[in-house]
């Protein structure tokens, strides 16, 4: 069954400006942990002292989550890490021709030899230790190469090969399409009777992390990276909710609490000081706010008319808005949230009148407004009669 691994701590604190107090870090793992993440990436121990610490006390506690580290392909780094005791340690190194020539000034071999001593390494120290190795930028690498160290890789002791998308560049339905990545790399490791999990890392620079992550999934991908708010360098990777939605609803995987999503996001958009977009998928304010006339008349009959997801999912409310958009269907259903259904026709369109005139000026009516504006129209009619 497919793994979900929420690197918000890791690769969602690489966001330019953010910066995650340990206690708020614990207090984000506690949440993910009680949404259900398979693996919670808590952060890279060699990078600050504090994220060192962070990540043992995040390690320590008694969750159901496996808590990993990151780790460049260096003892010292895992030694960082082994110190942390964590359960899961993500081992990255890149293996295209361009970059060992010009960054690592080393050629394919001794990279290589570089990566499976590594993992050797932790393994020998914690055989219990699950070990991914990633080549970065995967898809953008020389395919033999990246074969050659994920092979080597997994038959020095990598339990997980992760397939990273670094800079967003695969789109789905074109010739560079993570569906046919996943499946011939899969191939390879077939061919040579090896089983690794195959995890994938999509960045979402063209705005195709999810779709990208589900084409490898249908590909055969097993363990599937997300941030919440889909935070991370750039334009970040997977958004957490958005994928959790997804394979719960329409791929039937009944294993997370979605419910908890929302106090999650709140968390993180806090102490990220990244806002939640009022209009953005399943946790924006405006993710199930009906407002034109016909959707609001059309949902408050059935709102399936205009969903096709239930806010209860989420535990959220379902709303309608208020504004220039409305028709006298949605302040009616309005009026009745506040006890003033009986009110008289020509009150009713004078109201609606001053809710378009509010809704002009770019804003919306809410409840509390509402009563103050029939109020109002009450008052004036009872004078000028
Ligand atoms: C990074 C790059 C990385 C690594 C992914 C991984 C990427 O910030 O180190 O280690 O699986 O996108 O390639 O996030
Ligand atoms: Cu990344």
């Amino acid at each position: 069954m497919v793994w979900v691994l929420d690197s918000t701590l890791r690769e969602g604190e690489q966001t330019p400006g953010v910066y995650f107090d340990k206690h708020i870090k614990l207090a984000i793992a506690n949440l993910l942990n009680e949404v259900g993440i398979d693996i919670i990436e808590a952060g890279h121990p060699m990078v600050t002292q504090e994220i060192h610490s962070a990540v043992k006390s995040i390690a320590q506690k008694d969750f159901k989550s496996i808590v990993g580290a990151h780790s460049r392909s260096l003892k010292s780094d895992v030694d960082l890490a082994l110190e942390c005791s964590v359960g899961f340690l993500g081992i990255f190194y890149c293996v295209s021709e361009e970059r060992l020539n010009t960054v690592f000034k080393k050629d394919l071999d001794a990279a290589i030899q570089q990566i499976t001593d590594v993992i050797k390494y932790a393994k020998s120290q914690n055989p219990k230790l699950l070990i991914r190795y990633t080549p970065e930028d995967t898809v953008r690498s020389q395919f033999e190469n990246v074969v050659k160290a994920a092979v080597a890789a997994v038959e020095a002791g990598a339990d997980i090969i992760s397939v990273a998308d670094t800079t967003g560049y695969m789109v789905t339905g074109t010739q560079r399409n993570m569906y046919d990545y996943i499946s011939r790399l899969k191939s390879e490791f077939d061919k040579r009777n090896l089983k690794p999990k195959i995890a994938v890392h999509c960045h979402n620079d063209r705005g195709l992390a999810l779709a990208n992550a589900l084409d490898a999934y249908r590909g055969g991908a097993e363990i599937i990276d997300a941030t919440v708010l889909g935070l991370g360098e750039r334009a970040g990777i997977v958004d957490l909710a958005e994928l959790l939605v997804v394979l719960t609803v329409d791929y039937g995987i009944q294993k997370w609490n979605l419910q908890k999503l929302t106090e999650l996001y709140e968390l993180v958009s806090k102490h990220s000081g990244i806002p939640i977009p009022a209009n953005y998928p399943v946790t924006g304010k405006n993710a199930f706010t009906h407002c034109a006339g016909v959707h609001t008349h059309a949902a408050s009959i059935n709102p399936m008319h205009y969903e096709s997801l239930n806010p209860e999912i989420l535990g959220r409310e379902r709303n309608f808005a208020l504004d220039h958009m409305s028709g006298i269907a949605s302040l009616r259903y309005a009026l009745k949230l506040i006890n003033e259904e009986d009110l008289d026709e020509d009150i009713q369109q004078d109201v609606l009148k001053e809710v378009k005139a509010v809704g002009q000026r770019g804003r919306t009516v809410d409840l509390a407004e509402l009563k103050h504006i029939v109020d109002a129209v009450k008052h004036h009619q009872t004078y000028t009669k």
